[in-house]
Formats: C-alpha cells, structure tokens, sequence
C-alpha cells in the first residue's frame, strides 16, 4: 500500500509511521463510510521528513503534508507557499522531480478574509511557489484539486515522478492558468488532466472539473444542470486525450473511479441519480460534502482512469 484517504467529520491531518494515513474533515454523503486506497504492485517504502509523509516505489512517489490554517489571509498564503516549497524540495531530493497530481483541502474556502476570498490567496501563493521553482512554470502544472472542508487545517497529497507525464487541457474550457483577472490576482496554477503512460500501461488524472465553459460558471442554482456540464467537460477531456494521444481508454465508460462534492448534503440523492443516468452504476464513486471553489459552483467531479495494472492505483 502506497497510502490511504479516510474522509469523515473530525480535523483533517496526516499521520504515518508506515504509508501515510490522511483524514480530510468532510462528510461521505452517500453509501457505507469508504476508504480512498492507493496500491502499487512494486516494493514500497515509507517516509518521513520534515513534516511530509510519503511513500515510494520506483517509479512514483505519493506524498502529503499538513499545516495549520491561520485566520489571517496573510498567514494562511504563507503556509500554502512554504507547503508547496517543501513539497518541490522533497520531490527533487528523492528523485521524482515532475508532479503529476496533487488534492488541496482546507477549510474557509469561500470565506473573505483581508479584503480576498481565501481560494484566490491560495491561488496566489501557489503560483508564486511553482513561478519561484520553476522557469517554464505553466508547463510543469499538475492535475488538481482545490475543494474546501468543514474545518481541520489545510492537508495537500500529491503524487511525483521520475518522468514527466503529459499535462492535458479541455477543448471546452479556458485553461485555468490563463482565468482572465477577474476571477482573482492569480489564475489557478493547474492542468486540466495529466497522462501517464508506462508502456501499455496508463494511469488519466482528471482535475476536478466543475461546470465551467470557457472560463465562466454556468447553470447558476441549479445543481443538476451543474453536474451535466461538469460530465460534459470531462467527456471531452477524456475523449480529446484518447484520440490525439491514442490511448488505450476513450470515454466516460472507461472511468475507474470518481469522487464527486457536492456543497449542498441534501442534493446528494440528486446528484448521484443524475450521474447514475448519465454514466450507470459501475464505476466505484466517492460523494462527499464540500465546498467548491468558486461561490457559485455547487458540484465538482474528478476521476482516474486506469489501463492495465499501471503502478500505482487508486480503489475504494
Ligand atoms: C475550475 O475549473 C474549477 O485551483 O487547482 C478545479 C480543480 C478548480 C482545481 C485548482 C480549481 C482547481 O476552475 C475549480
């Protein structure tokens, strides 16, 4: 076991003394309480150092830190800019120097603290940690996720590499990285997806993608229409990749896992009778309560696909 994610009400944080052990503070809406697990068919070995707990096989590193989420806007940017240091520092030390993917949960999401909603500070504070670290920032940004949790401090898990993999974007969608200003002093420092390939073996990390076109939120209020444009843009994310880099999967079928956050508990029903509709009942899918990053987007959806037995591997 590479490492394990347990989501349910008490502070997110991250232990280990074996493979980390990460708790992130925010409620499973649906089905019996399910752990996110993370395998790998190669020799393992786990980590700690300075704060991050990580693992390790030879061709990947999965690894995560916590800090503490200070009231201040201030405080809190400077703990997401020296989180992401460290995380750049462990990933060139050990090697696995190419992010692939990386979850960002912290409390407060949406909440204005010194004039700036604290999504758009962290956004700041991101980007200036991956512009301080590397020259051709924009081509190293990883698939992501940024979605906000009950309370708990701020918890990132990330997954590195050896090689690059490639990052991907959304024919439907702006990519995030060039928002235009209104949507905060900093564009959100992510790809849309990133593919990883070791031959005949695949591993699809989708973003969390939510209903955005272009750059603007769509079907304001109605959480429904949210979630059918969220699928339709990871359709075409899929479905873009799949032919022009020829990949072994091609559609939403394909999927191996889902999580999906919903803002609003009480439209879990809804949205899981919506996405039951639209895509069936087999692939394993995680609903929890959270907070999107923008305060008029009520759901968001992020997937993996996997081909073969690629080596690392995500299961519920
Ligand atoms: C969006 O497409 C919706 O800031 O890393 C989704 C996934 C979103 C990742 C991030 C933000 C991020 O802009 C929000």
């Amino acid at each position: 076991m590479l490492a394990e994610v347990h989501y349910g009400q008490g502070r997110s944080a991250v232990a280990g003394t074996g493979h980390p052990q990460i708790a992130i503070d925010m409620p499973q809406l649906v089905g019996e309480a399910q752990i996110e697990i993370w395998i790998s068919d190669l020799p393992v070995s786990s980590h700690r150092s300075d704060g991050l707990v990580f693992s390790r096989n030879d061709e990947l590193l999965f690894g995560c830190i916590a800090a503490e989420t200070s009231e201040s806007g201030k405080a809190f940017e400077k703990s997401v800019f020296h989180a992401y240091q460290q995380i750049f520092k462990l990933i060139e030390d050990q090697g696995f120097p190419h992010l692939l993917r990386v979850w960002n949960y912290f409390p407060g999401i949406n909440r204005i603290t010194g004039g700036l909603e604290r999504y758009r500070g962290f956004c700041k504070a991101r980007s200036d940690a991956f512009q301080r670290q590397y020259a051709d920032y924009l081509r190293r940004l990883p698939s992501a996720t940024v979605v906000g949790t009950h309370g708990g401090g701020l918890v990132i898990y990330f997954i590195a590499a050896r090689e690059a993999g490639k990052h991907r974007e959304n024919p439907r969608q702006t990519s995030a990285y060039r928002y235009p200003p209104d949507y905060g002093p900093a564009s959100p420092s992510f790809a849309r997806a990133t593919l990883k390939r070791w031959k005949g073996l695949e591993v699809f990390f989708i973003s969390g993608t939510a209903s955005i076109l272009g750059h603007a939120s769509r079907h304001r209020g109605d959480i429904g229409g949210q979630l059918d444009e969220s699928l339709r843009n990871v359709q075409a994310l899929i479905e873009n990749t799949a032919q022009e880099e020829r990949t072994g999967f091609r559609g939403l079928s394909d999927l191996s896992l889902l999580k999906v956050y919903s803002r609003l508990p009480r439209a879990a029903d809804l949205v899981r009778q919506r996405l039951e509709a639209a895509i069936g009942r087999t692939i394993p899918t995680l609903y929890l309560q959270g907070d999107i990053c923008r305060s008029d987007l009520l759901v968001e959806i992020e997937g993996i696909v996997q081909v073969g037995d690629p080596p690392i591997r995500a299961v519920l």
